[in-house]
């Protein structure tokens, strides 16, 4: 009930970091100025059917000239940190050579503004806008991105790093690999399951690459780390098919990057699941100890979770190809206009079983959040009900997870904006903040109200 999530929410530990993210494609605009190179992202926006409705990130929330108003929006609503992204074709046009001054300046600008607003900044280096240059050159398949980007990480790195304390490498290496190359959702939309696979193993060397190479360049003491998206995936019975079809979709989810990442070596069952599929991870010497350099934080974006059997319709467990059936079935939640089932025990669930299988690894909820068909009134004030309610039922999950010796220690809810909701356009919204496209208005939603008051009585506990 509302009264026991409140109480859970009350009990959230002290020093708990309350925030908002947001990433670079999703809300900069400003796609030409000031020497940026195309990324994959601009490239599939003029995909036709790439899409919704053929839109694209050109202008966006035109964060890019209006970013100290959004500071300034942040810094009223009380939050302490702020986690944004760096987009690479800005800072590094084309994805080799010395930093462009003009691009970096930008997020220079950014942090200090941040600073001076008493908010902590947080970077993500990668989210998804690879320079469409490197594309060419073989994208995230070929071993030589995760190089680039060790050496694109270190021009960041360089440039703020004397006053950015917390730094992501990639954010949800999962959707760059397997939406962007094995289901053509994402850019650079191919359907290439061999390829996405490497994919994996490439973004998880760039991760450790450019890990090895800040830890070494460190001013002082900083946290370094990677975000995963994650979900507790249910067997639908204790039926063996059912079971295997959950453990199959956890090891493609989870544990395929968990394991690596921290234990330093890949999961026996998945490598086995991916070889009857005709595809490998192409591990060279020396590889896990790089992909395993320590991290300081691992980062959790969490939406929502799934059931899975393992028996098709007709109650086959083999498919056409001779490959395991693996589906979904419904929980028969209630929705939200992504279509992704409302589950928040499935966080609680998620944490908890990460706390316990890779110990000592402290996390952040990186990102949590939900899009619903907000209908503003006449002075574009938005009383999302169904997002606040998203917020409550999530943020007791993480404190529940915590009673229960999970060590969590902040909340960023996705988004500050409504934003370019990549293959959806800006259809779907997700800001704790209302956008009118039109005039680029912010107004911001109940929902940011509610996280605001949460994060004040917190702070005054
Ligand atoms: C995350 N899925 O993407 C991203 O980090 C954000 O940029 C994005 O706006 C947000 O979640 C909402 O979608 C995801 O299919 C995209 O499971 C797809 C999935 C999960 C996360």
């Amino acid at each position: 009930s509302t009264s026991t999530e409140a109480a859970l929410i009350a009990g959230l530990p002290a020093g708990f970091r309350w925030g908002v993210a947001t990433s670079a494609y999703q809300i900069e605009g400003a796609v030409d100025a000031d020497g940026r190179t195309p990324s994959i992202w601009d490239t599939f926006c003029r995909v036709p059917g790439a899409v919704h409705n053929g839109e694209n990130g050109d202008v966006a929330c035109e964060h890019y000239t209006r970013m100290p108003d959004d500071v300034a929006l942040i810094k009223d609503l009380g939050l302490d940190t702020y986690r944004f992204s760096v987009s690479w074709p800005r800072v590094q046009p084309r994805g080799t050579g010395g930093v462009n001054p003009a691009g970096i300046a930008f997020y220079d600008r950014l942090v200090d503004e941040l600073l001076a607003s008493g908010i902590d900044p947080w970077v993500t280096l990668y989210h998804w806008d690879l320079p469409q240059e490197l594309e060419d050159a073989g994208g995230w398949p070929a071993r030589d991105t995760a190089y680039r980007f060790a050496d694109y990480s270190m021009l960041v790195f360089d440039a703020l790093s004397d006053r950015v304390d917390t730094w992501t490498t990639l954010n949800e290496p999962w959707c760059s690999a397997m939406l962007g190359y094995a289901y053509g959702a994402h850019a650079p939309g191919k359907q290439d399951f061999p390829a996405a696979v490497a994919a994996v193993h490439h973004l998880l060397l760039g991760h450790g690459l450019a890990t090895e190479r800040m830890r070494e360049a460190a001013p002082r003491k900083l946290d370094i780390g990677i975000t995963l998206n994650a979900a507790t995936a249910y067997p639908a019975s204790d039926a063996e098919p059912d079971l295997e079809a959950a453990r199959r979709a956890d090891g493609m989810g989870a544990r395929l990057y968990l394991d690596p990442l921290v234990h330093g070596r890949y999961p026996a069952d998945v490598i086995a699941d991916l070889a009857a599929q005709g595809a490998e991870l192409p591990v060279q010497d020396g590889d896990l100890a790089t992909i395993s350099a320590p991290i300081d934080v691992l980062g959790i974006n969490y939406y929502f979770s799934q059931q899975f059997t393992g028996y098709a319709e007709d109650g086959r467990t083999v498919g056409e190809d001779g490959l395991p059936i693996s589906r979904t079935l419904p929980l028969n939640r209630p929705r939200t206009a992504m279509d992704w089932e409302i589950v928040p025990e499935g966080f609680t669930d998620l944490l908890v079983r990460i706390s316990r299988d890779y110990p000592g690894l402290p996390m952040v909820v990186t990102e949590n959040g939900a899009a619903f068909d907000d209908e503003p009134d006449e002075n574009g004030f938005v009383a999302d009900d169904g997002r606040t309610a998203y917020f409550t039922a999530h943020l007791a999950a993480v404190a529940s997870a915590i009673e229960q010796g999970a060590d969590i220690r902040g909340y960023l809810a996705w988004s500050l904006l409504d934003n370019f909701e990549w293959a959806y356009g800006y259809e779907k919204r997700f800001g704790i903040v209302r956008v009118d496209y039109g005039t680029q208005a912010r107004t911001p939603k109940q929902s940011a109200l509610y996280l605001k008051d949460l994060a004040e009585q917190h702070r005054r506990r």
